[in-house]
């Protein structure tokens, strides 16, 4: 045997299971909290809502579009979130990592599990893992993955204020109008819940002036948005081709693109950058 034929052996049994995403497609990499159901009890987290918590999502998902190359939009609910990757704005825009999924999927879940173990802001600090998958899929579902996702946060939202207020038994078999009677005939009105305990939270590019060496230059920086709207509602139309249209992203200026996501009212109201959002876990760390 010839001294490269046993390393030549081997990697052919790897290179074996080294799938590559197809190129040129959008890419979705979903991390989810494992075992979070216990968790979130061990951490101390309260019911329904624990706003430390969606912080730290926030800020774990901002965190992982500024170190996912390619990164368009992250979107967190509960301990999940969905962020959109895309190799397509250039004919020579390079992929994260080729599309290797198991390169993707491996390294998406050690930033995250990484990231939500250092700035833990829970005084208990449990150890926390993080799961990921990543596929690819046609433009045209783009924004359908993220309404099938955003429909689910309004499910578990309403289910987890019901929960709150409700003995586990009354609530079997209940259809979303009779949960939400429910919750009312307790004091709780679901639709007076804030926003992001509604539908979570979206992070995506938008400008900023920075000072540059001849001056102010302007950027384009992850800012988390706490107000987002219905995904399938006509008002979140110019606010989706801006941040998901390849075209758009391609032909318009950055200027456009922040007019057309300031479309949707009462924006911007809450654009915390991870950075502050760190500096204030560290504060509380104290
Ligand atoms: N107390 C509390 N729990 C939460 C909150 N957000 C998510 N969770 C918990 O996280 C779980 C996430 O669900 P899922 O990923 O399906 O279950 P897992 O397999 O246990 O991680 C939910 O069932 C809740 O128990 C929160 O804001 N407060
Ligand atoms: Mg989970």
């Amino acid at each position: 045997m010839r001294k490269n034929n046993l390393g030549e052996r081997m990697k052919e049994y790897e290179r074996a299971s080294d799938v590559k995403l197809t190129r040129r497609l959008p890419m979705i990499i979903r991390l989810d909290g494992k075992a979070f159901h216990s968790w979130t009890k061990k951490s101390g987290c309260v019911r329904p809502f624990d706003h430390r918590l969606m912080d730290m999502m926030a800020a774990l998902t901002q965190y992982l579009c500024e170190n996912i190359g390619g990164a368009e939009l992250g979107y967190t609910q509960s301990d999940e979130i969905s962020i959109l990757v895309r190799d397509d704005q250039n004919i020579d825009t390079d992929a994260w990592f080729d599309k290797r999924l198991q390169k993707v999927v491996s390294v998406a879940a050690s930033l995250a599990t990484y990231w939500f173990n250092a700035n833990n802001m829970f005084e208990k600090k449990e150890p926390a893992f993080f799961d990921a998958r990543a596929f690819v899929l046609p433009e045209s579902e783009v924004r359908n993955y993220f309404i099938w996702r955003q429909e689910d946060a309004t499910t578990n939202s309403l289910s987890m204020l019901a929960q709150s207020l409700c003995r586990h038994n009354e609530l079997q078999n209940k259809k979303w109008a009779e949960l939400q009677e429910m919750c009312w005939q307790k004091g709780r009105n679901w639709n007076d819940l804030e926003v992001v305990e509604k539908r979570g939270a979206c992070i995506y590019r938008h400008e900023v002036e920075v000072s540059g060496r001849d001056g102010p230059v302007k950027r384009m920086k992850f800012f988390i948005d706490r107000n987002i709207p219905i995904f399938t509602s006509p008002d979140a139309d110019a606010w989706w081709s801006a941040l998901v249209t390849p075209d758009i992203l391609r032909k318009t200026s950055a200027a456009k693109q922040l007019a057309a996501l300031r479309s949707v009212a009462g924006r911007w109201e809450d654009d915390r950058s991870a950075a502050e959002i760190i500096a204030e876990i560290e504060g509380a760390r104290r």
